[in-house]
Parts: C-alpha cells; sequence; structure tokens
C-alpha cells in the first residue's frame, strides 16, 4: 500500500508548521524521527543532555517568537527533559517537547523504558498526551503547537509511542495552516473601557506585565502602551520579584501605588501577594488575563479591590488598549517619570566597587565591561542565570534580548540558552553570564557549540561556591553553620579549551577589557572565568547610598 510513515508525517507536519531547526538527543524510540528529519530537511542539533534540549527550545522561542522544539528519547530520556520544562512554564514560553516512547503494543507487558511519560510531564506543562495512532500524528502536532501559543504561551509535551511512528498512514491529512493557529481570546471593549477609566481615575497607577511581555518584541509593545497612556509598563519575570535588583529601587514606588493594571501579571509570591507592606492596603487592582484561574487567584488575594477584570490575551489587549487609551496630561505624568527614574537607579558605590580580598573582582566591576560589547549590535542577547553573580549581571546589564532562568528561579539553563540565541542571531554577539556552580550543570554543550560553530561568551563569576545558599546559611544560622556549599576553585576557562573552545581567566579588573575582546574575536565558544568576590546578591535601596 502507498503511504506515508508516521514518523515521516510527523516531521512534515512540524515543516508545515514553520519548524526548521530541533534540538534533540538521540534515543532507539525516536530512530525513525532522526531518519525522517533528513527528507523533511529538518535540522537536528543535537545536545549533550535532554534537558538542553528543552532549554535550547526555550530560549529559541523566547528569540525568535517561533515555536521551539525539543525531540528526546522515551523513559530516562523524557524524564531527563522534564525538569526544564519547568522553567520554560514559568517564563511562558512556546515550547513543545516530542518524547519517543515504549510502544502501543507492549505496554503493560514490561516494555523497554516503558513509563508513564504524559502523567510524568503534565504538572510542568499546559497539555500533555500520547498519540494514539499514525492516523491521527498530524493533528496532534497542529494541536500541540497551536496549544503552546495559544492564551498564556508555555509547554506542551507529547509523547510519540514507536509502532505509531513505524506504521503506515494515509497520504491525505495534511494540517491546514489553520491548525497550527493559536485561538485569540480579544479584550471586550466595554471592559478595556472600565479598565482604563479606573487606571486614568488613579493618582499613581502602574501596569504589571508577566514574563511573555519581556521578549524583545513584546517589550516594544509594551513600550507603545506606556507612551500611549503615560503610565509606566514594567515587566517582571523574576523570582526575587518586587526586589528583583534589574527593577532599582522599584519596590518603593510599588508601596505608593494606589492602582495596578495586572496585564497578564500573575498576583503570586512574586508580587508578595500584594500584602502591606509591599502594596498599601487601600491600592485598587484591575487585571486582564488569558487564565480565568488566575482572575479568581487575584480575587481571592484582594476581594473587592479588584475592580474590574476581563478574560484576554495580552497582546491583542495591549492593541486594544493603546488604541482607546488618552494619554495623561503630562502634570499628571510626574509618577510615571517618578517610576522609572526608581528602576533606573543604580548605587554610586557600584562604579568604583572593588573586591575585598586581592586577586578577584567584585561582580559589579566584572560585569560592567560586558556592556559595551552587548552596545555593538541590534540583536545582541544577554543570557543570565545562576545564584548571586546571576543578579549581579541582570541589574548591571542590559541588550535588546535578554534570556533569564526567570520566575521558575532554576538554575543551570545559561549554556544551553546562549547556544540557541546564537542559532536565533547569528551576527550579534550573544553573552551570557553565570555561577561557577551553574557552570557545571551543562557544560558539556560547549561541545556542541563547537560541533555547530556557535560562537559566544560565557562569563563565569568563579567564587568557588553556591554562594546564593551559602548567603542564606549566614543570615538564618550563622558563619558555625555553613554546610555543603562549597566549591572547589576550578578553571572554568580550561574546561572550555579542553572541549574545543577559547579560554581566558581573569583576577584583576584592568585584564577584563582586552579578555572580553580575545574572546569575542576568537570566534569559538568563549569562556572567561572570572575569579570574583564571594559577596550577597544587590538588594537595591535608594537610601543606602
Ligand atoms: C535546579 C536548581 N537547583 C538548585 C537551586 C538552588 N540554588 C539557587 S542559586 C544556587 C547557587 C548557585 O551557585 P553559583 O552558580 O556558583 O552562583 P553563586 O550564587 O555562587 O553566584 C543554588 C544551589 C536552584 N535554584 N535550581
Ligand atoms: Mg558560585
Amino acid at each position: 500500500m502507498t503511504g506515508t510513515r508516521g514518523a515521516d508525517a510527523l516531521m512534515r507536519t512540524l515543516v508545515a508548521g514553520g519548524v526548521r531547526n530541533i534540538f534533540t538527543l538521540s534515543g532507539n524510540h525516536i530512530m525513525p524521527l532522526f531518519d525522517a528529519a533528513l527528507d523533511a530537511g529538518v535540522r537536528l542539533l543535537h545536545t549533550r543532555h535532554e534537558a538542553a534540549t528543552v532549554h535550547m527550545a526555550d530560549a529559541w522561542a523566547r528569540i525568535t517568537g517561533d515555536i521551539g522544539i525539543a525531540l528526546v528519547t522515551g523513559g530516562p530520556g523524557h524524564a531527563n527533559a522534564v525538569g526544564a520544562l519547568y522553567t520554560a512554564l514559568m517564563a511562558e514560553s512556546p515550547v513543545v517537547l516530542i518524547s519517543g516512547h515504549a510502544p502501543h503494543d507492549e505496554l503493560g507487558r514490561g516494555a523497554f523504558q516503558e513509563m508513564k511519560q504524559a502523567d510524568m510531564a503534565a504538572p510542568v506543562v499546559k497539555a500533555s498526551w500520547t498519540s494514539a495512532s499514525a492516523a491521527e500524528i498530524r493533528a496532534d502536532i497542529a494541536r500541540a503547537m497551536r496549544i503552546a501559543r495559544t492564551g498564556r504561551p508555555g509547554p506542551v509535551h507529547l509523547s510519540v509511542p514507536q509502532d505509531v511512528l513505524e506504521a503506515t498512514v494515509d497520504d491525505a491529512g495534511v494540517a491546514s495552516a489553520a491548525a497550527f493557529a493559536p485561538e485569540r481570546a480579544l479584550l471586550d471593549q466595554t471592559a478595556a473601557n472600565a479598565i482604563l477609566a479606573t487606571l486614568t481615575a488613579a493618582k499613581r497607577p502602574l501596569i504589571l506585565a508577566g514574563p511573555a511581555s519581556l521578549t524583545r518584541a513584546a517589550r516594544a509593545r509594551l513600550a507603545a502602551l506606556e507612551c500611549a497612556t503615560g503610565i509606566a509598563c514594567v515587566g517582571m519575570e523574576s523570582p526575587r520579584g518586587i526586589n528583583d535588583p534589574c527593577l532599582g529601587a522599584f519596590a518603593e514606588m510599588l508601596a505608593r501605588t494606589d492602582c495596578v493594571l495586572l496585564l497578564g501579571k500573575r498576583l503570586d509570591f512574586t508580587l508578595a501577594f500584594a500584602k502591606a507592606p509591599a502594596f498599601d492596603p487601600d491600592c485598587v487592582f484591575v487585571q486582564i488575563d488569558a487564565d480565568a484561574s488566575e482572575l479568581d487567584r487575584t480575587r481571592r488575594a484582594v476581594g473587592d479591590r479588584l475592580a474590574a477584570s476581563a478574560l484576554a490575551d495580552v497582546t491583542g489587549a495591549v492593541d486594544t488598549l493603546i488604541a482607546r487609551a488618552a494619554r495623561r496630561a503630562s502634570s499628571e505624568r510626574g509618577w510615571s517619570d517618578e517610576v522609572r527614574a526608581a528602576i533606573a537607579y543604580r548605587p554610586p558605590a557600584w562604579d568604583t566597587a572593588r573586591a575585598g580580598v586581592a586577586g578577584r573582582l567584585h561582580p559589579a566591576a566584572a560585569c560592567r565591561p560586558l556592556q559595551s560589547l552587548l552596545d555593538r549590535h541590534p540583536e545582541s542577547v544577554l543570557v543570565c542565570d545562576g545564584g548571586e553573580f546571576g543578579q549581579w549581571a541582570q541589574a548591571c546589564l542590559e541588550a535588546p534580548h535578554r534570556v533569564i532562568n526567570g520566575v521558575a528561579g532554576s538554575i543551570g539553563s545559561a549554556l544551553p540558552f546562549a547556544l540557541a540565541a546564537r542559532l536565533a542571531q547569528p551576527d550579534a554577539p550573544v553573552v551570557a553570564l553565570l555561577g561557577d556552580g551553574t557552570f557545571g550543570f551543562h557544560m558539556a554543550e560547549i561541545d556542541t557549540a563547537v560541533r555547530y560553530d556557535l560562537p559566544l561568551v560565557a562569563v563565569v563569576g568563579n567564587d568557588a561556591r553556591w554562594n546564593a545558599e551559602y548567603q542564606i546559611q549566614l543570615k538564618r544560622y550563622g558563619s558555625d553553620r555553613l554546610v555543603g556549599c562549597d566549591l572547589r576553585p576550578l578553571r572554568y576557562d580550561a574546561v572550555t579549551r579542553a572541549l574545543g573552545g577559547h579560554g581566558e581567566h581573569v583576577t584583576e579588573a584592568a585584564a577584563l577589557p582586552a579578555a572580553i575582546e580575545r574572546a569575542q574575536a576568537s570566534g569559538l565558544p568563549a569562556c572567561i572565568d572570572i575569579a570574583i568576590d564571594s559577596v550577597a546578591a544587590p538588594m537595591v535601596r535608594r537610601e543606602a547610598c
């Protein structure tokens, strides 16, 4: 019989949905898909750990705005990938994880690597299921891609049993473009008017946006909304929430606001659950969110102070608000200017911060010289991850694209993120800053970057310590109760050289600019290992300076 192999149907459906790159790690169950990729013209970028495939798909999605696809084998390969889905979920990043799976006809009989994979992924994705047959594989892929981008974006999991991939299906039934298109919930005009009226009546209003609004394209739309309303639009994507050091002295302003629009921003721990002293007890809320559960959560937290709310997608809602907003009079915009100034504030002492020990740099001194590299290109990418050093990096540096480990607060993703970023932006500098502990999670991906010729600059703040946890021990239990947080002063630049990359080791501030230039000019994946002072993450308070 003529027909198409399930694996080929799957690959062609991905191509029809716009997919050109897949981040993967091989395994028995998915070999039909590797084979099918050859004919479908899909590029397989094969990595050294399944979690890295998901992190790469995540960064790819955040930078390109397209869906990121990760492909792993069944059982343990799938299990390795699942943890990384949490980062994508909390970052609201549209990723599809496709996992091989034991064949249907062997399930319950002790099949090789048999596992309840869909159940395992379910808590960290928007939807999770196992493809029932080859006849359904095209619809399954289109549905997974549609769900990933519908409403609040996020990851989706599909398990594909080996017999589904090897079966032959009818040639008909190719998914139409409409099958991939996300469903859109538009903002109702009456609700838009009510929300804008509440904001306009307030003296000190703020608009808070969630992680999906922190991509480059979404930030541009937020800036347009800020311009149209005259109200400061603040994106939040850090587990440190209102104390995110890259928001400067923003916490001071939040405590004074009298009206907040939660624009796809969850009212969760990152906003101290709307409690005083983070918020004024009389602060009024309005909300636009794609998830009814988020509107319920806000109502539970603030009761009647939720003055108006609407179920709608953020992207479209921003356009509606821009179209209907009247800009605040300049006499009323002083508050928004104050908010912007607070966010931009950094303690002047950072300009001259020096390490307390010889042969080490203060984290601010290790980060700041990188800004000139990031400023060289309109598409440059800043990646931040890992502990106290990552917080310094986020507070000190900015770039057109910023990819951070995000609300999940999960460390380890920086190298896979940077690699995918480079693939997405082949001509722009990609700079990843991470702690020494964090570098260890995925350092084998340097090899992947070498194999695929993806130069990037990874800057390791090396304090031979899991410092973020060390700082917690110090504060909570005292200096005589430190345990389990020391690392060896390893040379990650040497590790990088051994893997085929370029390495630099820096122990004094004066040597850093030249090391950055050599790393960037090497044309290789590069690591600048900087000996840093083991100081706590910054807490920006204006009265402190
Ligand atoms: C996956 C994961 N494991 C553990 C943690 C807990 N954790 C958060 S920061 C941190 C220390 C990171 O150390 P390093 O990368 O060296 O950065 P430093 O804090 O030393 O600057 C740890 C263990 C986490 N957030 N995520
Ligand atoms: Mg460290």
